[in-house]
């Protein structure tokens, strides 16, 4: 099958950037590949990819860099000193990182004529090619929209505009919800264990109740847009102390750990003590922000 336009390289094909690789060799790129251990790469030689001797060499080979390394410090330690050999070409940057490296990186690439594109990948690398998994990007659109038909093989992209931060901010904020959503789970599962249940038990019912619940974040978003924590309130903060104390009392009872607990407990008797304590749940969103 002859290949398509645009030449891709990937940098870094660990367990995501492989994924990355596989697909856009799948859909009929030529793809080249370079990581740091070269039998990773090696591994996707007989799918497809061409195997860069080094690293000069996979960017020398593209029009288009997409970089997953594991972190933006070794992302800058690897390619800002090719910086010469990036000139004039695309990097698609969806390393995991802040919004002041995403920043910076736009910057270093603007001095350099490299057409700069920041993204975080909102998924497991199954997921790549499924519309499960969410892209999210932003920084210079025109080269965004140069190669979305490309990005698109990966799963649904969502562009947040020309500030190249904003994808990292997304990506860290939803990032956030993941491993609080898990570490609940986690608290839940060492509490029934107390009574001989599995975790296993546990998250059939978790799974269906999380996902329940879920449907309710639009609501509380727009609570918290709104500003008005009084209107509406399915879930006072009065309501939600006492099911908390219940909760604690139940893992106590269960010799567990509650400081999980007390620290969303502290949270939500501060606004209390403060006399909102009959203003939605959603209230707690002010108490992330710094006097
Ligand atoms: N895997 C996932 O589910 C998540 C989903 C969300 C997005 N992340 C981010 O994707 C980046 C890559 O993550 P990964 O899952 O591919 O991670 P690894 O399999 O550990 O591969 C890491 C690659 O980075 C290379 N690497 C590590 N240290 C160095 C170094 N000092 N110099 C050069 N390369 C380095 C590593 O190479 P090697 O260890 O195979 O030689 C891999 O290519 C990441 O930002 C996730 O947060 C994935």
């Amino acid at each position: 099958m002859s290949k398509i336009g645009t030449r891709i390289s990937v940098i870094g094909v660990g367990s995501m950037g492989g994924a990355v690789a596989a697909r856009l060799i799948e859909t009929g790129h030529e793809v080249t590949v370079w990581n740091r251990t070269a039998s990773k790469a090696e591994a996707l030689r007989e799918r497809g990819a061409v195997v860069a001797e080094d690293l000069a060499a996979a960017i020398d080979a593209s029009e288009l860099i997409v970089i997953l390394l594991l972190n933006y410090d070794i992302a800058e330690q690897n390619l800002w000193p090719l910086a010469a050999h990036l000139r004039g070409k695309t990097v698609v940057n969806l390393t995991t990182g802040t919004d002041v490296q995403a920043n910076a990186w736009a910057e270093w690439a603007e001095s350099h004529d490299i057409a700069y594109v920041d993204g975080a990948i909102m998924a497991t690398p199954d997921l790549i090619g499924h519309d499960e998994a969410l892209l999210l990007y932003s920084g210079l659109a025109s080269a965004y929209d140069r190669h979305l038909s490309i990005l698109e093989q990966l799963g649904t992209s969502q562009y947040f505009g020309p500030k190249p931060g904003t994808a990292s901010l997304y990506d860290t904020a939803m990032l956030t919800g993941m491993y609080t959503m898990f570490t609940g789970f986690l608290h839940g599962a060492a509490v029934v264990a107390k009574d001989g249940l599995t975790a296993v038990d546990l998250a059939a019912g978790m799974s269906q109740f999380l996902g329940a619940m879920a449907h309710a974040l639009p609501h509380v978003a727009q609570v918290v847009d709104s500003g008005n924590f009084e209107t509406g309130t399915e879930q006072t903060l009065d309501f939600t102390a006492n099911a908390l104390d219940i909760i604690a009392a139940n893992a106590s009872s269960q010799d567990i750990d509650t400081s999980l607990l007390d620290l969303l407990r502290g949270m939500v008797e501060r606004q209390r003590e403060a006399g909102f304590g009959q203003h939605d749940f959603a209230r707690l969103a002010l108490s992330f922000t710094k006097e």
